[in-house]
């Protein structure tokens, strides 16, 4: 794609639109930049000094002059009124993913869904490394995609937003992951379905032989397969599949006089890949030996091993990584044991739905929570109930403690505690 003497408007003056003014200048595009805040920003000066026009806190005047293309920040919704004027100047309106893929050969795997999605994309960078490959880990994440042109890669692993997807039109990832999706984003998306068909363009933005990866436990992703055919992969913690990643056991015959407990030791357990009906499944790793806790890392475990099986990596990379790696930072992070007490640090759960997860990924080893923050319009009845089965003392602070207070004692937690 030649950029040079175009002339090309970004929406957004974050770290996705300094991104995009910064490349666009670079390859001898006219930019300019707007943004609805009119407040100066630091990283004016430098845009300013390379060439770049600002246009902060009004429309662009469509009528004097027009602009080849327009590169939009993903927390700039397509209802925003300079992209409602683009649109009525037939300006073609891509995101940063759609430009910067314009410019990668190597592969791109690309992971979405509602949660799971920076455990998910960091985990696949891990394999991908620890199996010797140079590999560029970014998007959602916190570096722009556009970022990673600025070197060569091996592989390209992105994290994706539902707000990013919005505005790819030619982006083709090699493999697309698909976690789950529950309800998130719905102020900008109206529905479910809505949300899904953002997320759904990346798998139907796919050519017919590139690979998608997908929960087939989650109702709404798995709808995604009709539009992959046989190159659909699944993952899946409760059923079978032929194409994809799932849990066996092999259940030992009782010895005479044998205790269930004996039995059950010698119980063999295998997450298994199968590439192809006629293929026999392959036994990859003890699901067990994963270091990551809960269920719903199993899942984010599965959905990785998927993608590098099917891009070919060696088992040892996948089994070493799932062994070894210990989380992203403050997201179920396992800080270390002392004196035979683990201490995790999930500060990013900041919603009763991430301190379910969390508390639900130790089996029964007794929790001491400490917890609190901002109630951002929540309700605590629930989590107090797991929290009652799930903890033996609960520490509470900030400006919800006392709203999870009341909670914790109408359902019983043995220990609670407030501090200032
Ligand atoms: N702005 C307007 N008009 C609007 C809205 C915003 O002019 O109606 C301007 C703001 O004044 C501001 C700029 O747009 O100057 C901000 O743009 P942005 O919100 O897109 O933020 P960036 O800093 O560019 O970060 C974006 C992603 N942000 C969002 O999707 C909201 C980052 O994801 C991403 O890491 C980054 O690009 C690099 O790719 C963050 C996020 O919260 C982490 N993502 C959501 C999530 O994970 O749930 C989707």
């Amino acid at each position: 794609m030649e950029l040079k003497d175009k002339s090309a408007l970004v929406l957004g003056a974050g770290k996705s639109g300094v991104s995009a003014v910064r490349f666009l200048l670079e390859k001898g595009c006219a930019v300019a930049l707007y943004d609805g805040n009119a407040a100066e920003k630091p990283v004016y000066e430098e845009l300013r000094t390379a060439g770049c026009e600002m246009i902060l806190g009004e429309l662009p005047d469509l009528s004097a002059r027009s602009f080849d293309f327009a590169v939009i920040s993903p927390g700039i919704p397509l209802t925003n009124p300079c992209a409602v004027l683009l649109k009525e100047h037939d300006i073609p309106i891509w995101g940063e993913l759609e430009l910067a893929s314009r410019f990668i050969t190597a592969p791109i795997i690309g992971i979405t869904g509602t949660n799971g999605k920076t455990t998910t994309t960091t985990l696949i960078g891990e394999i991908f490394k620890n199996a010797g490959h140079k590999v560029f880990v970014g998007g959602n994440i916190g570096v722009p995609l556009l970022e990673a042109l600025k070197d060569e890669y091996d592989y390209y692993v992105v994290e994706m937003s539902s707000f990013q997807l919005e505005t790819i039109e030619t982006m083709d990832v090699t493999v697309s992951v698909v976690l789950n999706l529950t309800p998130d984003h719905l102020d900008r998306h109206g529905d479910m379905e809505g949300y899904l068909a953002a997320k759904g363009r990346l798998v139907e933005k796919q050519s017919e032989d590139h690979y998608a990866v997908l929960n087939l436990d989650d109702p709404y992703v798995r709808t995604l397969a009709e539009k992959k055919g046989k190159n659909a992969y699944f993952f899946t913690r409760k059923d079978m599949v032929y194409h994809g990643v799932t849990w066996s056991v092999k259940y030992p015959i009782p010895l005479p006089d044998e205790k269930p407990e004996d039995t059950k030791k010698r119980e063999v357990h295998w997450l298994t890949f199968r590439g192809d009906m006629i293929d026999r499944s392959e036994r990859v790793m003890d699901p067990r030996k994963i270091r990551l806790p809960g269920p719903h890392n199993l899942e984010n475990a599965m959905a990785a091993m998927t993608a590098a099986k099917i891009l070919g990596v060696p088992n040892e990379a996948i089994q070493n990584t799932l062994m070894e790696f210990a989380g992203v930072e403050h997201r179920l992070e396992d800080v270390r044991v002392l004196r035979g007490v683990r201490y995790v640090n999930d500060s990013k759960a900041t919603n009763p739905d991430s301190v379910f997860k969390a508390l639900d990924s130790y089996g029964d080893a007794p929790i001491i929570l400490i917890g609190g923050g901002r109630n951002k319009g929540n309700t605590f009845d629930d989590l107090a109930k797991v929290m009652a089965e799930k903890c033996s003392h609960v520490i509470l602070m900030g400006e919800a403690a006392h709203d999870m207070m009341i909670s914790a004692e109408k359902a019983g937690v043995p220990d609670i505690r407030k501090v200032a």
